[in-house]
């Protein structure tokens, strides 16, 4: 007999910087989700597809990772985060190799008591431990919870993600294709773009300044008469007046870092030549602004 063609929604769940969003694109094969050593890179649910043709579509939902909220955009982090548990059918928590269960993942294990949904376990960055310790981490967790499955992979190394493939296909419903087969997120470029420059501003930055940051794109336009040129117009927004120069630099050299990094990797994602210009704007205490919030990207109604 065939086997019937899965399909579903698979929330991706855990603390920050586990490796959520490297899983993701590399479950995928191509970059949905920005990623940084910062902690709190990923800000909103992020949709990444994976299709297989004759077996199944996966849709990931790669979700902020989870801590006690400091300001109005953490909470709107926990919600999107902690409401993605409603809308899938399977639950992937990620970790770290530990042989105890520190305090973060003891909220996480709190707020999956109720869920009914089957619960996986990935235990992420198995590169960075001895095989032995792996196991016993899959011991301490076991004993804290009853995981459907528990699977060690290096998303980062692409160790076991076939596996976590044909788990997760076994645990999805029969269903039909909800995206288009080449469909690798619901993101607009538009946001596509303004991630990959808060990325960059990331990577390039020091400390508490990355975490006040926002972007915005004002304008994306091909330049008309059959030029292969698009004129990107982009913001950052930050929190104070002192972390403005910061992000400027010396000369400029800051910005235009952050700018050519992110022109390099927008030229690639569109496929053709990008003139990006960057601004910096302050908005003091965005982040417990709930308008401001709104138009940078940040929408309550898009996540209940
Ligand atoms: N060594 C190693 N590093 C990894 C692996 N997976 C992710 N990382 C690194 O861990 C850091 C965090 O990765 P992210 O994917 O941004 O983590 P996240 O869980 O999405 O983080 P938030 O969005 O902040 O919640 C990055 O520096 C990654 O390169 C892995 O398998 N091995
Ligand atoms: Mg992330």
């Amino acid at each position: 007999m065939e086997e019937q063609f899965k399909s579903g929604f698979v929330t991706v769940i855990g603390r920050p910087n586990v490796g959520k969003s490297t899983l993701v694109n590399h479950l995928i094969g191509q970059k949905v989700a920005i990623t940084s050593k910062k902690p709190q890179t990923t800000r909103n649910r992020i949709r990444g597809i994976y299709t297989d043709e004759s077996r199944g579509q996966i849709v990931f939902l790669d979700t902020p990772g989870m801590q006690q909220a400091r300001n109005k955009l953490g909470e709107y982090m926990l919600t999107a985060a902690s409401s993605s548990l409603k809308d899938a059918d399977v639950v992937l928590w990620v970790v770290e190799p530990g042989n105890y269960i520190g305090a973060g993942e003891r909220e996480i294990l709190s707020r999956l008591d109720g869920v009914k949904l089957p619960v996986i376990l990935i235990i992420n960055k198995i590169d960075t431990v001895e095989k032995l310790k792996v196991l016993e981490h899959i011991d301490t967790y076991r004993k804290a919870f009853d995981f459907d499955e528990i699977i060690p992979v290096s998303a980062l190394r692409e160790q076991n993600l076939d596996d976590v493939v044909d788990t997760l296909l076994t645990y999805l419903p029969a269903g039909p294709m909800f995206y288009e087969k080449d469909e690798v997120t619901d993101q607009p470029v538009r946001q596509l773009v303004a991630e990959v420059v808060r990325e960059k501003a990331l990577h390039a930055l020091n400390e508490e300044v990355p975490h006040g940051i926002a972007v915005t794109v004002e304008r994306m336009k091909r330049r008309r008469g059959g030029s292969k040129v698009t004129d990107i117009d982009a913001t950052v927004i930050c929190e104070k007046e002192s972390h403005k120069g910061i992000i400027i630099g010396k000369g400029g050299a800051m910005l235009k870092k952050i700018g050519s990094n992110a022109r390099f990797e927008i030229e690639r994602l569109i496929g053709h030549q990008v003139n990006l210009k960057l601004w910096v704007k302050v908005k003091k205490d965005w982040r417990d602004s709930d308008f401001l919030m709104r138009n940078f990207g940040y929408r309550k109604d898009e996540i209940g």
